[in-house]
């Protein structure tokens, strides 16, 4: 887990689903090309890959991710993110319970729990999380049961409580407000459509990166 968020991050999460026709596989090469500092396998939803397809999927993502020196995480799915004993996993409120997958993939993997108050954040703390994921921050199209948007608040709060737990702020964020993101405490910015659908993805993180310097800067 060490210094996995210990720079700007721009923490990048797709599926096949969010590649809107392209091929997931080169959106992924763009983005870790152009500079991103996580990346989460997030195969959900309709049309989500099953069995051998997601495997292959899964593990070519993966090696993606090796040749960039890249944390590779996988969401929610713990089994196949120990097949391929990937770098860690990130666990929803909906999926299993976050102590739990501590408990599986024991203490070196990295553990990201999605939490939307301070009484989560609190929970997933305890769970042994490694960083949380504070969302929605503005509106998103990417998560059909995504929460009402929440602003800034709930990282400001978290971040107060917990000055060394790492929080990513994930829902709506764009390069025009990762800064504001970022000026609120947040040590990443988690993506899925404004990477996946930007027409040039390396131009893209670079302007995440200058919002986020513009930010820090604040
Ligand atoms: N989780 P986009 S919002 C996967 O609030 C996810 O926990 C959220 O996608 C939460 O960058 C979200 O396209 C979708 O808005 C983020």
């Amino acid at each position: 887990m060490s210094g996995l968020f210990s720079k700007p991050g721009v923490y990048f999460i797709l599926g096949s689903q969010n590649a809107a026709g392209r091929d997931p596989i080169e959106i992924l090469e763009a983005a870790l090309a152009g500079g991103i500092s996580c990346f989460q396998l997030r195969e959900k939803g309709a049309g989500a890959l099953t069995g051998n397809r997601l495997l292959d999927f899964a593990a070519e993502c993966q090696q993606l991710c090796r040749d960039y020196q890249v944390p590779f995480i996988v969401n929610d799915d713990v089994e196949l993110a120990r097949i391929l004993d990937a770098d860690g996993i990130h666990i929803g409120q909906e999926d299993m319970e976050a102590s739990t997958a501590r408990h599986l993939l024991g203490p070196d993997k990295i553990l990201g729990v999605s939490v939307h108050s301070m009484l989560e954040a609190e929970e997933a703390v305890r769970s042994g999380a490694d960083y949380v994921g504070m969302g929605p921050v503005f509106g998103t199209q990417s998560k059909a049961d995504a929460k009402s948007p929440a602003g800034i608040s709930g990282i400001v709060a978290v971040k107060s409580r917990y000055p060394e737990l790492p929080v990513i702020g994930i829902g709506g964020i764009t390069p025009d407000n990762a800064g504001q993101v970022w000026s609120a405490g947040a040590d990443g910015v988690a993506v899925i459509s404004a990477i996946a659908q930007a027409e040039s993805i390396p131009l893209q993180i670079s302007r995440f990166n200058e919002s986020i310097k513009a930010g820090a800067e604040k």
